[in-house]
C-alpha cells in the first residue's frame, strides 16, 4: 500500500469522511487502481466441455420451447463474472438449441451477433428475410439491427455458439430491441443470394450501401477449411498462431462486424505455439482435434466442440495433440478502431 493513505494520516481520514456525503472522493487514493501498468481482466481462463453442456442443453428442450424462450440458450458464464452474462470482460457467449420444427421468433437488436455451428445440419437463421442454412463449422452473422429468426426444418437438434457484444453495448448504454409482429420475418431473397452477390470475390457494380457489417452473412466451413489446408500445404507457419485467417467484410477488407473480430486457425498435430498475448479477449470453439492451452498460468484441455475463454493480455501457448481447427471471436476490431489494440509476441 502507499503511505499517502488514511491509515497514516488521521486528518486525511477525517477529511475523506466529510467528502463522502457530497459524492466526492480523493483520486490519489485510487489512482493506482485506475491507471494500470497493464490490463488486469476480471475474467479467468475457463473451458466449458461440450460433454458437460450438451446433456443439460438438451434437457432445456423438454422444459421450454424455443418460441416461449424467444432464445433457448445456456449462457457461458465466466466463473469470475457470474450473473453478468460475460464469458470474458467484454464478450457474451452462449450455446443455443433449436429442435426440429421449432421457431425462435423474429427480433432485432443493436447488439451484433455471430453464430458458430457446433452440431447439426439443416437448421437456419433468416437475416432480414434471407435464410442461411447451417452446416457444422459455418459462421453466420446477424449484424446490428437486422431482423432474424431461427428455424429447424431438419430432423435433428442443432446447437450453435452465440457470440454477442452484449457487455460492450451495456457499457455504452446503446441497447435497443424490437420484436416483429409475426414469429417469422417475410422472405425477401432466396437463400444463398448474399453469398452469390458478395462472397465470390466480386461486388455488385454501382451499389452503394452502408458497410458497417459484412453483406455476406454465411461463411461456409468448406471454403474456410480448404483455405487453411492450402496454407498448410504451401508451408511456412506463424509460430504464434499457426495458420490463422480472419473472416472479413468483403466490401471493406476489414473485420466482418464492427465490434467483434472472428477467426479460424489450423494447428497441425504436434505443433506448439510460442507465447503470445494481446489486449483483445477471445472465446474459442474447437471444430476439430484436441490439445491444451496454457493461459495465464492455467492449463486447459480442449477437444472437439468444447468452448474456452482466453481473457485479455494473458500470455497463452497452444499445444495441439491432433490436427486441430479452432474458431474464435474477440473484441479486437473494436479496440483497433479506437487505436487501443496491442499485442506481444514472445516473452519480452
Ligand atoms: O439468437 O438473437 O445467445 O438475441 C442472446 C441474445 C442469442 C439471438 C443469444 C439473442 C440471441
Amino acid at each position: 500500500m502507499n503511505d499517502k493513505g488514511a491509515g497514516c494520516h488521521p486528518e486525511r481520514a477525517e477529511y475523506y469522511a466529510r467528502l463522502t456525503p457530497h459524492n466526492l472522493a480523493p483520486l490519489w487514493e485510487d489512482l493506482g487502481n485506475l491507471l494500470l501498468r497493464a490490463p488486469k481482466p476480471e475474467a479467468v481462463p475457463h473451458v466449458w466441455p461440450y460433454a458437460d453442456v450438451r446433456p443439460l442443453l438438451l434437457e432445456s428442450g423438454d422444459l421450454i420451447t424455443a418460441e416461449e424462450a424467444e432464445r433457448r440458450v445456456l449462457i457461458l458464464e465466466n466463473p469470475a463474472l457470474t450473473g453478468r452474462a460475460c464469458a470474458t470482460d467484454t464478450l457474451y457467449a452462449g450455446l443455443q438449441l433449436i429442435l426440429p420444427g421449432e421457431i425462435a421468433p423474429a427480433h432485432r437488436h443493436t447488439q451484433s451477433a455471430l453464430r458458430y455451428i457446433i452440431e447439426g445440419s439443416g437448421a437456419y437463421t433468416a437475416v432480414d428475410g434471407e435464410k442461411a442454412y447451417m452446416e457444422e463449422g459455418d459462421l453466420i452473422l446477424t449484424p446490428s439491427w437486422t431482423w432474424h429468426d431461427h428455424g429447424n426444418t431438419s430432423d435433428g437438434p442443432t446447437v450453435w455458439l452465440d457470440g454477442l457484444d452484449i457487455p460492450i453495448l451495456r457499457f455504452m448504454t446503446t441497447t435497443f430491441v424490437e420484436h416483429y409482429a409475426d414469429p417469422v420475418y417475410p422472405e425477401t431473397r432466396p437463400s444463398g443470394d448474399s453469398l452469390a452477390r458478395y462472397g465470390a470475390n466480386m461486388l455488385p457494380v454501382n451499389e452503394t450501401r452502408a458497410q458497417t457489417s459484412s453483406p455476406v452473412f454465411r461463411y461456409p466451413y468448406e471454403r474456410s477449411r480448404e483455405a487453411l489446408e492450402k496454407m498448410r500445404q504451401a508451408g511456412g507457419i506463424d509460430p504464434y498462431q499457426g495458420h490463422k485467417l480472419e473472416y472479413i467484410n468483403p466490401a471493406t477488407g476489414g473485420a466482418a462486424m464492427p465490434t467483434m473480430s472472428s477467426f479460424l486457425q489450423l494447428l497441425p498435430k504436434g505443433f506448439k505455439t510460442e507465447s503470445y498475448r494481446a489486449t483483445d479477449a477471445a472465446v474459442y470453439s474447437v471444430v476439430e482435434g484436441a490439445g491444451t492451452v496454457r493461459v495465464g498460468g492455467v492449463d486447459l484441455a480442449w477437444g472437439k466442440r468444447d468452448t474456452f475463454a482466453v481473457p485479455a493480455w494473458m500470455p497463452h501457448v497452444f499445444d495441439a495433440s491432433e490436427d486441430s481447427v479452432l474458431f474464435s471471436f474477440s473484441d479486437r476490431v473494436m479496440q483497433q478502431s479506437l487505436g487501443l489494440w496491442r499485442e506481444q509476441r514472445g516473452n519480452q
